[in-house]
């Protein structure tokens, strides 16, 4: 295992998160194998460790790290350690404009068992009401009932309710 999978794609002229041919192969074997399995994520602003973090926690080097201003990981990377039965995800950084914030928090905040804040100092309230609305985004989505598509495009959320007959 050499490089981390592009899981999920974000595409900043559209403003759409898609899940990758290679992430849905992953969701494939994961499902198959039907072992179960957490998914850890970290989210946080670019150049606070993330990748690093993640790259200690796996023993691997597999996430991409830089001090460069050009983020390295657009979307969501994923690394599935089988030997720890862990997904870990990686994320674009926050904080920059380059990515919708709100909606990549709820979509860690849906995905995983545990999400990583990771800041560089002590945890403030300014962090804590940063990622306030995508925890919101993510709980109006979580209470919705089963057979419901959610799509997010731009800043609306269209849902759709699928009506069993
Ligand atoms: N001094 C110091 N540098 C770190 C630490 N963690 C990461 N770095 C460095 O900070 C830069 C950004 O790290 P990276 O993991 O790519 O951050 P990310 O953008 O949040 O994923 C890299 O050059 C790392 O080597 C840390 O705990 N202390
Ligand atoms: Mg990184």
């Amino acid at each position: 295992m050499n490089r981390s999978l592009e899981f999920i794609y974000y595409d900043s002229d559209v403003n759409l998160f898609t899940l990758t041919a290679e992430g849905s192969s992953l969701l494939k074997e994961v499902e198959s194998s039907k072992k179960d399995i957490l998914v850890v994520s970290i989210i946080g602003a670019a150049r606070t460790g993330k990748s690093t973090l993640l790259n200690l926690l796996t023993e691997t080097n597999c996430f991409v790290t830089s001090n460069s201003t050009e983020p390295c990981t657009l979307g969501l990377n994923a690394v599935y350690a089988r030997d720890q039965s862990i997904i870990y995800i990686d994320t674009q950084g926050l904080f920059d404009g380059k990515v919708d914030d709100e909606k990549l928090i709820a979509l860690c905040a849906l995905m995983s068992d545990v999400c990583i804040y990771n800041v560089p100092q002590v945890i403030d309230s300014r962090n804590i009401s940063n990622i306030a609305n995508g925890v919101r985004l993510a709980v109006s989505l979580y209470a919705l009932p089963s057979g419901t598509i959610i799509i997010i495009y731009n800043f609306l959320v269209l849902v759709v309710t699928i009506i069993a007959c």
